[in-house]
């Protein structure tokens, strides 16, 4: 019987995925035969409201000297992280020699702000290349997985920390006990723990079941991140909802009483009780939307190559990972994809659907009728940069929420 991560009691799953590549890992023809899949499992668990996979692979096959994603890959991104550390960088204005930590520094896009003014810091990546990446930005960082034992390390060099910061990672995190245990006793008494997701009820509301795969072993939630910390005498004292990665919740964590909770917090614990997340009927309707979904878009792929469409794809996401093998479509009828981030160009898409891999700078020059927005969440800032594509008849397709053709 397969256990919650969070709380340990029993999980039930109500979706199978089937066999799923590893998100991230990116090939060349000649691994095409060597890759790696696993049974990808979604479950509920109704003690603590947790939605995970059943099984995940092993971390180092996901997280290592190889990470195919960078931040730095989005000017949006870049701002919205600049944006964090100049409020963190207020807040600490009046602290005596302060010390921020990032757990899931990756290519140092938001501590490179901090290091900029000379604030003492250290960024944690489990992944080597993204550490070299953070150090040639003059960061100090530290290539580990963060965990209890790291956190006792860092205390004894460094001392405690007054902001801990962990963006896209917790729900990366196997060991999600050790992890938070590790930040209890690494923060200071009136530290703050800034953690930024991917929003289950911004999934759930957008049925972007691409954002489910074995990085994203978690779908986090305030009721699931607010038992998480509970069981460490922390809770969740602030709330900001945005539009990132497809909408994330931002959660600002203290030790218990430390902060006033605020009226976001309370508002948005009554907007998860209406959407149900700690029903199990909820998540059986998104599997069978999502199941309507997959139909849809394989349909209209078939349908337009039967009309001898030429198809692209724009933006090789990890999420394009998990719509590529659960739609089961591939290289038949998606041409190529464009992207640009250097680990992934002349590459090819994982698992069944072996697509090529082209630098986005070739999209205005390749002849196609439809192109699959698979980066869907970095839509505003795509459509300005290819914004000739509709004017030469292109057609843009939106694969999530509901399947959308822009002409
Ligand atoms: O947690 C994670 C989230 C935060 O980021 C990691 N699991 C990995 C990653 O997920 P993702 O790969 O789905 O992230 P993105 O940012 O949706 O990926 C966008 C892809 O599109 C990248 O490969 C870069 C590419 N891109 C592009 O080619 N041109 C992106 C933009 C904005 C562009 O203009
Ligand atoms: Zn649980």
């Amino acid at each position: 019987m397969s256990r919650c991560r969070v709380c340990f009691k029993p999980i039930k799953k109500f979706m199978s995925f089937g066999k799923m590549p590893i998100a991230n890992s990116f090939i060349k023809k000649d691994k095409f035969k060597k890759q790696y899949f696993y049974d990808m499992e979604a479950g509920f668990c109704k003690s603590c409201s947790t939605f995970q996979l059943i099984k995940v692979p092993k971390a180092k096959l996901m997280f290592n000297e190889k990470y195919a994603y960078l931040a730095s890959t989005s000017n949006f991104m870049k701002k919205h992280w600049s944006n964090l550390s100049k409020k963190i960088i207020n807040n600490l204005k009046n602290n005596k020699n302060p010390f921020v930590v990032e757990i899931g520094s990756n290519d140092g896009i938001f501590l490179e702000n901090i290091a900029k003014k000379k604030i003492n810091h250290l960024g944690i990546d489990a992944s080597k290349n993204v550490c070299e990446i953070s150090k040639s930005k003059g960061i100090n960082s530290l290539n580990a997985f963060f965990n209890e034992k790291t956190a006792r390390k860092i205390v004894a060099k460094y001392g405690k920390a007054d902001v801990i910061v962990c963006t896209n990672t917790m729900h990366h995190i196997e060991d999600i006990n050790g992890v938070v245990k590790g930040m209890s006793d690494l923060l200071k008494d009136k530290g703050t723990i800034i953690t930024e997701d991917p929003s289950l009820k911004e999934m759930l509301n957008k049925n972007a079941y691409d954002q489910i795969y074995a990085e994203h072993m978690y779908i986090w939630s305030l009721s699931s991140i607010n038992f998480l910390f509970g069981k460490y005498k922390m809770e969740v004292y602030d709330i900001e909802n945005n539009k990132l990665h497809g909408g994330c919740s931002r959660y600002f964590i203290a030790k218990n009483n430390v902060k006033k909770i605020t009226k976001k917090v309370q508002v948005h614990k009554i907007l998860e009780k209406k959407l149900k997340i700690n029903k199990l009927s909820t998540y059986i309707n998104f599997k069978n939307k999502v199941n309507s979904l997959k139909k849809e878009l394989k349909s209209k792929l078939i349908q337009l190559k039967k009309r001898n469409k030429i198809i692209v794809g724009y933006g090789a996401p990890a999420k394009s990972t998990t719509i590529l093998n659960f739609c089961n479509i591939d290289y038949k009828l998606i041409d190529k994809i464009f992207d640009n981030s250097n680990t992934k160009i002349n590459k090819y898409t994982p698992g069944k659907s072996l697509i090529k891999i082209e630098n986005s700078d070739k999209f205005k020059k390749t002849k196609s009728d439809y192109c699959v927005l698979f980066a869907w969440n970095h839509q505003k800032e795509i459509l300005a940069k290819e914004k000739n594509y509709l004017e030469k008849n292109g057609k843009w397709i939106i694969p999530v929420p509901s399947l959308k053709v822009i002409k």
